[in-house]
């Protein structure tokens, strides 16, 4: 049991995002921290931080044009070269006055090839950096009824869709993330998983959905969603974060630690853990207020202790009484598993891999902390941009 358990999450992988690294907030207020990334290459390099002490953290998503360079290529090298490979290329078609109305679903055709070129344009920079992950989130939505046609904005959506999904290469796939609302308070155009499930099932084989734990609205069964896309083979990928109220982007696990388990028990039964399931488990989270390399840290680590809970399920004795219609019986499995202390395995399986124990003491002995804080000053700290 245990020497199974270990087995499958020597294979887990975590991918963080590169923005998390960068400064964050909310219309209110965005707190800069001192040695704070001001470059893709800086947020990077934290990254690495992140892999050299959990060992479950080989990628990192970027987002452009937060992290725009000039040479994806070389970045992908300087990547490498401090032990992580970049993973999913996030489009930004939503922080540009032109898509105030929209970006591929904009009333203007004018806007909408301008969105779809830099759709387009992100494929070339997963061209350069070798990365077979291209994720769309779009913030397109209206806020008044009327505004306009719901029906004509899901055409418009369609064709970008198309058009983009045609570019692809062989090993390249398109990922649709969903969300219930924000920045649009009356109608987002891909709202659910209903909608992104029908686009993607249109589009083809290489299109996915893109579960973010942040983006259902309150009470939502998320892991009814996640048995159902995998059922489909049409779950490409999550965006881990938690939440007590909105899309509020904390760490995941902090706010609902048993929902993580939930749906990791989803993912085990179908045994969809490993890299041969195809799912890319990324996380994408704000760090407003805490340190973000620990906070990074922290948020790999709840994923992985409810993963390591998920895999404690006696599935027999589950398949068993769920059979039997024992309804206590089989809660009750579930429970005990939940209900494990799973950190001694882990830490057992960090000392096998020659990692520290401890990952959240390893960086804070590093003096990483000290270090960019000392050395990162001047210079345009990263952000949003908004
Ligand atoms: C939108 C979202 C999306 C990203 C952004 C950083 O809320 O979840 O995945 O592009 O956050
Ligand atoms: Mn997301």
């Amino acid at each position: 049991m245990t020497e199974r358990i270990k087995a499958a999450l020597r294979e887990q992988q975590i991918e963080v995002p590169s923005w998390a690294y960068g400064n964050s907030g909310t219309r209110f207020k965005v707190f800069a921290q001192p040695g704070v990334p001001r470059t893709p290459q800086e947020k990077i390099a934290d990254a690495a931080q992140v892999h050299a002490v959990t060992g479950i953290a080989p990628t990192v998503s970027l987002h452009i044009p937060w992290d725009r360079v000039d040479d994806y290529a070389g970045l992908a090298k300087y990547a490498t070269d401090l032990g992580v490979r970049i993973g999913t290329i996030n489009a930004n078609v939503f922080q540009d006055d032109d898509y105030r109305l929209g970006s591929v679903t904009n009333p203007d055709p004018r806007i909408r090839r301008k969105a779809l070129a830099h759709l387009l344009d992100c494929v070339d920079v997963m061209d350069a950096t070798g990365s077979t992950d291209l994720k769309l989130w779009f913030a397109d939505g209206t806020n008044y009824p009327g505004q306009d046609s719901i029906r004509a904005r899901q055409d418009r959506l369609a064709e970008a869709l198309d058009a983009t999904y045609a570019r692809l290469g062989a090993r390249q796939r398109l990922l649709l993330e969903y969300k219930l609302f924000e920045p649009a308070f009356y109608a987002t155009d891909v709202p659910d998983w209903g909608t992104a499930y029908a686009h993607c099932l249109r589009l083809g084989e290489r299109a996915k959905v893109v579960i973010d734990t942040g983006h259902h609205a309150p009470g939502t069964n998320i892991e009814f969603i996640v048995a159902f896309l995998l059922r489909e083979g049409k779950l490409g990928a999550f965006d881990f974060n938690s939440r007590f109220y909105a899309d509020d982007d904390l760490m995941a696990g902090a706010a609902d630690p048993f929902q993580l388990f939930r749906i990791m028990v989803e993912i085990v039964s179908a045994d969809a853990l490993g890299p041969a399931g195809g799912i890319n488990f990324m996380l994408d989270q704000c760090h407003n207020i805490e340190p973000k390399i620990p906070g990074q840290i922290r948020s790999v680590l709840n994923v992985q202790e409810a993963t390591a809970k998920a895999l404690l399920v006696d599935a027999e004795a589950l398949a068993a009484a769920q059979a039997a219609g024992d309804v206590l019986g089989a809660h009750g499995v579930l429970m005990d598993a939940f209900a494990a202390d799973v950190r001694p395995l882990l830490r057992e399986l960090r000392a096998e891999q020659g990692l520290d124990p401890d990952p959240m003491a390893a960086y804070a002995r590093s003096g990483y902390a000290e270090r960019i804080a000392a050395e990162r000053v001047g210079g345009q700290q990263a952000g949003w941009g908004a």
